[in-house]
C-alpha cells in the first residue's frame, strides 16, 4: 500500500511539474488562505498549531482562538446555522491532539445536519498511516459528509472546492479536508484559478406535488411539521403562506423552531423531549402530517409522530425517506422550492382560505392558555432557592425576544426553556438535539454573536454543562464576544435525579459545586450570582449593559433542583 501511495505521489508530481512550469510558485497554506477568503471566510477559529492560522492572518482574516477545539468547532457551527449557510464556519486544529480533541464538535454538527469546513493538519506523509499516529482521514469517517486527505499541496485547491461544494449543496453536513503538516509547504500552480463554490437548489416532482396537494385540501385536520431546512432555505414567507392557505396549525422541531412566528394564531410552538400540549394534542388528532425541511428523525429530544396518520415528508435528503416513519407521499427538493410549487398547487384548487381560521386558532389558544395557567405557579413564583421557570420568564420578559438570539444545553434547562420561549423572528433560537453535548449552548451563543454582533446573543446552561466548555468564556472575553450567558445552578445533575437515586443517597453522585459569578470574574467577564426573586430582572439589565460594552456576562441563579417538564406522551 505504501509503495502504491509513494507512486501515485510521484506521478502527481510528474504532473504538477508541466502544469507549473512559466508560473510563479504559491505555498498550499497561502492558496488555502485566498481560497478562504474567496468563499467569504470573515473569520478562522482555530487552535494552534495549524499554519493555515499565520496564513489567515497574513491575509488578514480574523482569527480568534479558543481554549479547546470543541468550543471552536460549536462557534463555527452556529456562524453557519444563524446565516442560512450564506456564510460557512470554519475551524482548523493541529494533528494528534488537536484533531483527536476535536471529535465531539464535528460529531455534534453531523448529528444535527450543520454545515462546517474542518481543516486539520495531519502528520506528515512519511507518518500519515502509521500507528499509534491519530488519522483524521480514517477517524472522522462517520461524522462527516465528504472527507479527504490531501496528498500533494498541488491538489489542495480542488480538495477545498470539493468540500464547500458539499458544504453547500444538499444535505448541510461537515465537510473535512485533512493536510498534512509538511503538505502545507508545497507549492501549487499559480495563477490559482479558484472561484467559490456554487449553491444550488432542486425542486420535487410536479407530479408528486399535484398528488399532495389534493391531500393536503382534503385534509380535515392537516397539521405542518417544520424542521430547519426551512431556515437554511429561508422558507419563512412561504411556509407562512402555505399554512394561511391551509388554516393549518404549525409546529416545529428544536432545530426548526423560529421557523414559524409562534405569536402566530395558527402557531402551536416547537417540539423536543418537552413541548406545548398544543403540539401533542394537534399532532394525535390530525389526519394529515406535512414535515417541511425535517428528517423525521426518531430521536429522545424530538417529536414522536403518533401512528395512524397520513404522513407526507417534504425533505433535501432522499436518505431521510421511509427511516423512521413511513411516508405516504414524498417531495424531494429544496423546501423554498417545495412550498412554493404546493402553494400554486393548492391554489389551483382552493382560491381562497376556506373559513377554518378562526375555530383552529381558537382551539389553539385555549389549549395553550390551560397549559400555561398549569406552569403559572412555578413561572411567578417567589420562593428560593429561585424556579428556573420564574427566571426563564423574567427573561423572556426583560429581553427584546425579536433581535435576541438564544439557545438552550443539554439538561433541565433546554426542556425548561424550549416550550415556553415564543420566538418571533427567523433564526432567533438555536435549537438541538439530535445528540446533545452538554456545553454546546456556549460556543452557539458565541458565533450567532461573531455573525450577528447587533442581536443579544444568549446561552441557557446548566451547572453540569458549564464544567464542559466553561473556560471559553475567557475566549469571549479576550475576543471580545459580549454574549450573555445564563446559568441556572442548582449544585446537581438535576436531570438525572430520577434515574440516579441510590448512587444519590449513598455518594450524592448527583452532587456538583462552584462559584460561577467569581469563575467569570476570574476570565475578564462579568459575573453576578443571584438568589432573591426581586434581583433576577435587575441583574438581567445589568448583564445586558456589560454586553453592550463589550464584555461577555455570566448571571449565575441559585435555583431548584427541579425536574418538571411539560412532557406528553412519554
Ligand atoms: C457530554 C455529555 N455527557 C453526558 C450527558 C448526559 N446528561 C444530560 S443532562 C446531564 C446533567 C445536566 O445537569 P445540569 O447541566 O446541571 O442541568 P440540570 O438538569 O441540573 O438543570 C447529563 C449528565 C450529555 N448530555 N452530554
Ligand atoms: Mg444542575
Amino acid at each position: 500500500m505504501l509503495l502504491a501511495l509513494t507512486r501515485s505521489i510521484t506521478c502527481y508530481s510528474l504532473l504538477i511539474s508541466e502544469a507549473t512550469e512559466g508560473s510563479d510558485p504559491m505555498l498550499a497554506v497561502d492558496a488555502i488562505a485566498e481560497i478562504l477568503k474567496r468563499e467569504g471566510t470573515e473569520f478562522l477559529i482555530g487552535y494552534p498549531v495549524n499554519p493555515i492560522i499565520e496564513a489567515a492572518a497574513r491575509a488578514d482574516i480574523r482569527t480568534i482562538i479558543v481554549r479547546q477545539e470543541r468550543t471552536g468547532l460549536h462557534m463555527a457551527d452556529a456562524v453557519s446555522r444563524v446565516t442560512s449557510g450564506d456564510r460557512i464556519g470554519v475551524f482548523c486544529m493541529q494533528q494528534g491532539p488537536g484533531t483527536e480533541n476535536a471529535f465531539g464538535g464535528v460529531a455534534q454538527a453531523y448529528g444535527d445536519s450543520v454545515p462546517i469546513v474542518v481543516l486539520p493538519a495531519g502528520y506528515p506523509r512519511t507518518l500519515t498511516n502509521i500507528p499509534p499516529n491519530f488519522n483524521a482521514f480514517l477517524n472522522y469517517q462517520h461524522v462527516t459528509k465528504s472527507i479527504e486527505q490531501v496528498m500533494v499541496g498541488a491538489a489542495v485547491p480542488d480538495a477545498l472546492r470539493r468540500a464547500f461544494t458539499q458544504v453547500r449543496n444538499g444535505r448541510p453536513r461537515p465537510a473535512l479536508v485533512e493536510i498534512p503538516a509538511d503538505v502545507f509547504r508545497e507549492e501549487v500552480p499559480e495563477p490559482l484559478s479558484y472561484k467559490p463554490a456554487p449553491r444550488t437548489r432542486s425542486a420535487p416532482d410536479p407530479r408528486a406535488v399535484e398528488e399532495v396537494a389534493r391531500v393536503l385540501v382534503a385534509a380535515e385536520r392537516p397539521v405542518i411539521y417544520a424542521g430547519q431546512g426551512v431556515h437554511y432555505a429561508k422558507a419563512w414567507p412561504q411556509l407562512r403562506e402555505l399554512a394561511e392557505l391551509l388554516e393549518s396549525p404549525v409546529t416545529t422541531s428544536l432545530e426548526g423552531k423560529s421557523a414559524f412566528s409562534e405569536n402566530h394564531p395558527l402557531s402551536l410552538g416547537s417540539g423536543g423531549r418537552s413541548m406545548p400540549e398544543a403540539v401533542y394534542r394537534f399532532l394525535h388528532a390530525a389526519d394529515v402530517i406535512l414535515g417541511v425541511g425535517c428528517s423525521f428523525a426518531t430521536t429522545s429530544y424530538g417529536v414522536a409522530m403518533p401512528r395512524g396518520k397520513t404522513i407526507i415528508h417534504a425533505t433535501l435528503d432522499p436518505a431521510d425517506l421511509n427511516k423512521d416513519v413511513v411516508a405516504e407521499h414524498a417531495l424531494i427538493g429544496d423546501a423554498a422550492l417545495t412550498l412554493e410549487a404546493l402553494i400554486a398547487a393548492v391554489r389551483e384548487q382552493i382560491k381562497t382560505p376556506r373559513g377554518r381560521a378562526e375555530a383552529v386558532a381558537a382551539e389553539i389558544a385555549s389549549v395553550k392558555a390551560g397549559w400555561l395557567e398549569q406552569w403559572m405557579p412555578k413561572m411567578v413564583s417567589d420562593e428560593t432557592p429561585l424556579w428556573p421557570y420564574r427566571v426563564l420568564r423574567d427573561l423572556w420578559q426583560t429581553v427584546d425576544v425579536a433581535n435576541t438570539i438564544i439557545t438552550h444545553d443539554a439538561g433541565s434547562p433546554r426542556d425548561q426553556l424550549s416550550p415556553f420561549w415564543e420566538t418571533t423572528t427567523p433564526l432567533s433560537y438555536i435549537g438541538w438535539g439530535k445528540t446533545t453535548q452538554l456545553g454546546y449552548g456556549l460556543g452557539l451563543a458565541m458565533g450567532a454573536k461573531l455573525a450577528h454582533p447587533d442581536k443579544l446573543c444568549i446561552n441557557v446552561w446548566g451547572d453540569a454543562a458549564i464544567g464542559f466548555t466553561g473556560m471559553d468564556f475567557e475566549t469571549a472575553a479576550r475576543e471580545r464576544i459580549p454574549i450573555l450567558s445564563i446559568l441556572l445552578n442548582n449544585f446537581s445533575m438535576a436531570i438525572e435525579l430520577p434515574v440516579m437515586p441510590a448512587s444519590t443517597e449513598k455518594y450524592r453522585s448527583t452532587d456538583i459545586s462552584g462559584h460561577y459569578a467569581d469563575f467569570a470574574k476570574a476570565l475578564g467577564g462579568y459575573g453576578e450570582r443571584v438568589t432573591e426573586p426581586a434581583e433576577i430582572v435587575p441583574a438581567i439589565r445589568r448583564g445586558i449593559e456589560a454586553t453592550q460594552s463589550g464584555t461577555p456576562a455570566l448571571l449565575e441563579f441559585i435555583t431548584q433542583k427541579d425536574f418538571t417538564y411539560s412532557m406528553f406522551g412519554r
